[in-house]
């Protein structure tokens, strides 16, 4: 194999490592927030990624967006019947009720930035 074939198959390897990292790794490293209003921030992924909730009591999540990011525009929660455009550099906010404790994903409109509602008794 000639030097510049490695160098390539490497940059590949490499990019293989960063995508794998940004959209499992990095998105998920986030802290756990308790209350009946929350903010996450959108920037190239959710923050906190992960909310807990009481179910059965409204919740309103506010989704400030800072990225620009295509990726980002869109938040939907399939549980709920909710596909929201976040406008970058405002707060969207998004009022849902858990009906019952459980884990309820939500995410991108490409489902590649997720995070999870968890509610609870
Ligand atoms: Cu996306």
């Amino acid at each position: 194999m000639s030097t510049t074939e490695l160098l390539v198959m490497a940059a590949g390897l490499a990019g293989i490592v960063w995508v794998n990292w940004y959209f499992f790794v990095a998105g998920r490293a986030a802290a756990t927030v308790r209350g009946s209003e929350v903010v996450i921030t959108v920037d190239n992924g959710y923050s906190p990624a992960t909310i807990r909730a009481r179910a059965g009591v409204p919740l309103r999540i506010v989704f400030d967006r800072k990225d620009d990011s295509s990726c980002s525009e869109e938040v939907v929660f399939p549980d709920f019947g909710v596909r929201k455009f976040l406008p970058t550099g405002e707060k969207t906010t998004i009022e849902i009720t858990p009906p019952k404790p459980g884990r309820y994903e939500f995410m991108c409109g490409m489902a590649m930035l997720r995070g999870t509602l968890i509610a609870e008794e």
